[in-house]
C-alpha cells in the first residue's frame, strides 16, 4: 500500500471544546445553560461542518473591486466572496450580533453572544470583522441617545432577518494617523439651509475595512473646529443610495494585505459624503470610544478562537501523524509543546470572556464602579495580551505540522496571515499599553485588579493550585510598585515599561482566573487539566517587568 496521510479533521467545535463548555457550566444558571445549549451545539456543527468545508473550497477567493460599469459610469461595487456571503447568512439566522441586543438571559446575554462569535469566527475568514463594527456601532448608537439614527439603523443592526441585515463600517484611520487619530483632516461642511445635524464631509479615509457596509461611524471636524480629537464630531453615514450607488464616495482601491483578505479594505475619497452628526459638534474620539470598546472584545474573543481552532487541528493531527514509529501524540516533547500552547488558550479564554462578562454586566445597568473601572482596564489589557498569544501560537501550531504548516493548500497558513491582525488593527500593543496607562488614572492604582485576585481566590484550597496563587499575587505585586516608582520618576520611564507592565498584568490576570477556574474544575467535574494548565502558563512566564 502506497503511504496515505490523513489530514486533520474537526469534529462538532462545541462538543469538542472542554474549555468553552466547563466554563459555561461555572457562569451559567443551569437552565440557562439548557436554554442556550442548543444554538451552540448547532455553530459547532456548521463551525466544524459545512461552513469548515466552504472555507477550505473558498480558500483562493477574494473579494472585488469593480470601479466602473461598462457605459462609463463609476458604480464601485463590491462582490464577496462566497464563503462570507454564507458567513452573512448564518451570522444574522444565527443571532451572532443580535443575541447580545436581545437580552434573553441579562447580562449574560453578551457571554452566550461571545461564545456564538468564538465558534463562528475560525471557518468564516474574519467575517468577525463586519461583525464586530455592527456590533460596536449598534453600541455606539444606542449610547448616543440620538432617537432618530437609533430607530433607522439600529433595528438593521441587530435583526436576525439577512434581508434586513445592514453591516456598519468603522473610518477612523486616514493617512495622518492610524493611531492618533486627533489628527484626521476630514473636513464636515454644512451647506446654507441645511438642518443642524447635516453635514457633507470631504477627505480620505486611508485603511477602512469591510467597505460593503451599508452604514458607518466616521469622525470628520467640523469648519472652524479645534485641532485634536476634541475638534472632530462623530458622523453616522449611509453609504449607498436607493439604487445602491455610493453617496459621493470613491473606492479608489483595495489594499493587499498579508492577511484578512477576505475582507474588503479599501481607500476611500469622501467628497461631499452626506453625513449626519451622532452626538455633539465635538469630542468624536470620545464619542466613539463605546465601539472602540466593542471591537476590542471582539479581537479578544478572535483571538482565542483562532487559537482553540489551530489547538484542534494540531492534536487532531497528533493523533494521526507517524515519524520515528508513533504518533506524534505519543512522543513526550511533542505533547509538552502542545500543552504550553493550549495553556495560552485557556488562560486567554477566561480573560477574554471574563471581559465579556463585565461588558454585558455594564450593558445591562449591573455594574458598580469598581467594575467599571476594572472593565475601562482590562479592556486595553485583554486586547493586547490575547493578541500577541494568538499570533505565537499560530505560530507554533503552524511548525506543529512541519512542511505541511507552510503549504497554503492545507488552509494552515490562513491561521498566521489572520492572527497577525490583531496586535495591529483596533490599537496596537504600544497604543494600547498606553491606554492602559490611561484608564489607570493619575494615582495608578492596582487596586481593582487587587481586589478582584483577593475574590478569586477566595475559593482555592488545592496545595498545587496555592502555589501559583503566590506567583500571581507576586506578579502583581512587582506590578504595583513598578509603576508607582515610574510614574514618580518620569514619565519616559513610565511609557518605556508600559508593554512589559500591561502584559503583565494582562498574563497575571489570565493566571487568576485560570486558577479560580481550575479550583472549580477540580470541585465540580473531577477535571485536573485546568490546573495542569493553570502549572504551565506560570513556567511559560507571567511577570514580565
Ligand atoms: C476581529 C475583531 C475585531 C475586528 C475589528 C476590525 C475593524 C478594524 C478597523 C480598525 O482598525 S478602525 C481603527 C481603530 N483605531 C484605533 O483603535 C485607534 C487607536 N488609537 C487610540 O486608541 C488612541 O488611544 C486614541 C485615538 C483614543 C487617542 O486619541 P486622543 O485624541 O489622544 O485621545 P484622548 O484625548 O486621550 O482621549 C479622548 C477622550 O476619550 C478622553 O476622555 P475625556 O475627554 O473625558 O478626557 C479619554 O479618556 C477617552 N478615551 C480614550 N480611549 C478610551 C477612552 N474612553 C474609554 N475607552 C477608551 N478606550
Amino acid at each position: 500500500m502506497p503511504f496515505e496521510q490523513a489530514p486533520p479533521t474537526l469534529g462538532n467545535q462545541f462538543e469538542d471544546d472542554r474549555v468553552l463548555r466547563s466554563y459555561l457550566a461555572r457562569v451559567c444558571p443551569a437552565e440557562m445553560l439548557n436554554e442556550i445549549t442548543p444554538s451552540l451545539v448547532e455553530m459547532g456543527r456548521l463551525a466544524g461542518g459545512e461552513l469548515y468545508q466552504l472555507q477550505l473550497a473558498d480558500r483562493l477567493n477574494e473579494p472585488r473591486l469593480t470601479q466602473w460599469d461598462a457605459w462609463g459610469n463609476r458604480i464601485d461595487r463590491i462582490e464577496l466572496t462566497p464563503l462570507w456571503r454564507v458567513a452573512e447568512q448564518i451570522a444574522v439566522e444565527h443571532g451572532v450580533v443580535a443575541t447580545a441586543y436581545e437580552r434573553k438571559h441579562g447580562a449574560l446575554s453578551r457571554v452566550h453572544q461571545c461564545a456564538l462569535a468564538y465558534l463562528f469566527t475560525p471557518s468564516t475568514d474574519i467575517y468577525s470583522c463586519p461583525l464586530a463594527m455592527t456590533d460596536g456601532a449598534a453600541r455606539t448608537l444606542l449610547a448616543s441617545g440620538n432617537q432618530e439614527l437609533i430607530e433607522r439603523a439600529v433595528p438593521h443592526l441587530i435583526t436576525r432577518e439577512p434581508t434586513e441585515f445592514w453591516t456598519a463600517g468603522q473610518w477612523m484611520t486616514e493617512l495622518t494617523g492610524g493611531s492618533d487619530v486627533g489628527l484626521s483632516e476630514t473636513v464636515a461642511k454644512q451647506e446654507p439651509g441645511a438642518d443642524s445635524h447635516e453635514f457633507r464631509l470631504y477627505g480620505r479615509k486611508w485603511f477602512t475595512s469591510a467597505i460593503s457596509s451599508q452604514i458607518a461611524l466616521t469622525l470628520a471636524r467640523p469648519e472652524g473646529n479645534p485641532a485634536g480629537g476634541r475638534g472632530l464630531a462623530l458622523f453616522y453615514i449611509e453609504t449607498r443610495d436607493d439604487e445602491g450607488r455610493p453617496r459621493n464616495i470613491e473606492i479608489d482601491r483595495l489594499k493587499d494585505k498579508l492577511g484578512t483578505r477576505k475582507v474588503p479594505t479599501g481607500e476611500l475619497t469622501l467628497n461631499g459624503t452626506p453625513a449626519r452628526l451622532v452626538m455633539g459638534t465635538t469630542d468624536g474620539v470620545r464619542n466613539i470610544t463605546p465601539l472602540l470598546n466593542i471591537t476590542r472584545l471582539w479581537n479578544g474573543i478572535s483571538a482565542v478562537a483562532l487559537m482553540r481552532r489551530g489547538l484542534a487541528l494540531a492534536f487532531d493531527y497528533a493523533g494521526k501523524r507517524v515519524a520515528f514509529g508513533s504518533t506524534l501524540a505519543e512522543k513526550a516533547l511533542h505533547v509538552d509543546t502542545l500543552l504550553g500552547l493550549q495553556a495560552e488558550f485557556e488562560g486567554a479564554f477566561h480573560l477574554a470572556f471574563y471581559v465579556a462578562e463585565l461588558t454585558g454586566r455594564s450593558e445591562a445597568g449591573e455594574i458598580d464602579e469598581r467594575d467599571a473601572s476594572l472593565l475601562r482596564l482590562l479592556t486595553p489589557v485583554m486586547k493586547l495580551t490575547t493578541a500577541k498569544q494568538a499570533v505565537s501560537v499560530a505560530s507554533e501550531v503552524l511548525e506543529s505540522f512541519g512542511g505541511a504548516g507552510f503549504v497554503e493548500d492545507t488552509g494552515l497558513p490562513v491561521l498566521l496571515r489572520d492572527s497577525q491582525v490583531l496586535p495591529i488593527w483596533e490599537g496596537t500593543t504600544n497604543v494600547l499599553a498606553l491606554d492602559t496607562l490611561r484608564a489607570l488614572g493619575a494615582d495608578v492604582s492596582l487596586e481593582p485588579l487587587r481586589s478582584l485576585t483577593t475574590k478569586l481566590f477566595e475559593s482555592v484550597r488545592d496545595t498545587r493550585l496555592n502555589e501559583l496563587v503566590k506567583i500571581a499575587n507576586s506578579a502583581l505585586s512587582h506590578a504595583e510598585n513598578w509603576v508607582k516608582d515610574a510614574q514618580a520618576t518620569s514619565r519616559s520611564d513610565l511609557e518605556a515599561g508600559a508593554r512589559r507592565f500591561a502584559l503583565t498584568l494582562g498574563r497575571t490576570i489570565e493566571l487568576a482566573l485560570l486558577i479560580r477556574h481550575a479550583q472549580w474544575s477540580l470541585a465540580h467535574e473531577n477535571d485536573h487539566q485546568a490546573v495542569a494548565s493553570a502549572q504551565r502558563l506560570t513556567k511559560l512566564g507571567v511577570d514580565l517587568i
